[in-house]
């Protein structure tokens, strides 16, 4: 059977579709077979690194569990003819849902009445301090792709106005903003949704935060990377911006010690897709990407940089 290098986790039933047609070795193996590995199974975050790649002679594919693929070097995996998957629309709606929920949750203070009604002080000191409403609100994408467009979709019923800042305008019923900053200033919340990587390094800096404002709520289901981490939490220290609801870190699983503190921010563990349905759905896509691969040659959902190869 071909060697397959598995780098992250995978799930059960991810592993036991794979082995029965790949022999699976793991990165911390010893006797790691590296002349013979054809493909790897990966994930987002750790991609597979520069040096991981160069070891590998004879890599043909590789297939990433998750739909950002910022960790992998797509363009140097072309250029040594090595195949890319990703794992896109299966995980929109979910991702979506986060990105509300984020949102909602910034609006209405959910942690902050939690913690009143856990801690007594409903009972002690009477009704809890009154919070925004999340309707009507207009709300900024930014990266309005497949995952923009589900949230825009999700934001409906709460009567959102969407606006969107893309590099490209879309053809789509929403207001374009070629300027992120001027978009800033124009909504009340944020929702930053583009892929990782260079082109979007710290793209919300402290002039769009700053733009963003006082009352202004920053939602970031994208990457950390994507946000300049440092301005964001000086921004919320200050009162200069209102409100952080964030999935994603720059280096995560470390998460900032003062962002922990403040009690303007709700914070979760990169988990975005992270259901058990929409992981059984990414995972699936991952392992037929693979053993079709396998089969002909061919695969489901290349990375764009791979689909012409
Ligand atoms: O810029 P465009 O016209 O290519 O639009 C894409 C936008 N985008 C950017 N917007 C502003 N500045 C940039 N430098 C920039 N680069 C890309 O992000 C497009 O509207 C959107 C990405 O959409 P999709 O490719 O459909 O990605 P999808 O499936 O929505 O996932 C987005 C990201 C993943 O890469 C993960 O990092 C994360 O969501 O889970």
């Amino acid at each position: 059977m071909p060697d397959l290098l598995q780098i992250g986790g995978i799930t059960d039933v991810m592993r036991a579709r794979l082995e029965e047609a790949f022999t699976i070795h793991a990165l911390a193996d010893t006797a790691l077979p590296s002349e013979t590995i054809t493909h790897v199974v990966t994930n987002g975050h750790d991609g597979v690194k520069p040096e991981i790649m160069d070891g590998l002679p004879n890599l043909k594919m590789i297939s990433c569990y998750g739909v950002g693929y910022d960790a992998i070097d797509a363009s140097a995996c072309v250029e040594r003819g090595i195949m890319v998957t990703h794992t896109p629309n299966v995980l929109n709606a979910e991702v979506a849902t986060t990105a509300v929920m984020l949102m909602l949750a910034c609006y209405r203070e959910v942690l902050r009445d939690d913690a009143y009604v856990r801690s007594g002080a409903w009972a002690k000191d009477g009704n809890a301090p009154l919070t925004r409403s999340a309707d009507n609100q207009t709300v900024g994408i930014l990266g309005l792709g497949r995952i923009g467009q589900a949230i825009a979709d999700k934001l409906a019923p709460w009567g959102a106005k969407i606006v969107y800042h893309t590099r490209t305008e879309k053809d789509v019923p929403y207001t374009y903003y070629p300027n992120l900053v001027d978009m800033a200033r124009d909504v009340d919340t944020l929702i930053c949704i583009t892929p990782g990587g260079p082109a979007t390094n710290k793209l919300v800096n402290a002039d769009v935060i700053d733009a963003l404002g006082p009352q202004g709520t920053l939602v970031n289901v994208s990457r950390g990377s994507v946000v300049d981490e440092v301005a964001l939490v000086a921004a919320l220290q200050e009162g200069r911006l209102g409100w952080a609801g964030l999935d994603v870190f720059e280096r995560e699983p470390q998460v900032p010690e003062a962002l922990c503190k403040l009690p303007n921010v709700v914070l979760l563990p990169h988990v975005g897709s992270a259901t058990v349905e929409t992981r059984a759905a990414m995972g699936a896509l991952t392992v037929d990407n693979l053993l079709q691969h396998l089969a002909d040659g061919t695969v489901i959902s290349a990375v764009p940089e791979c689909q012409g190869m």
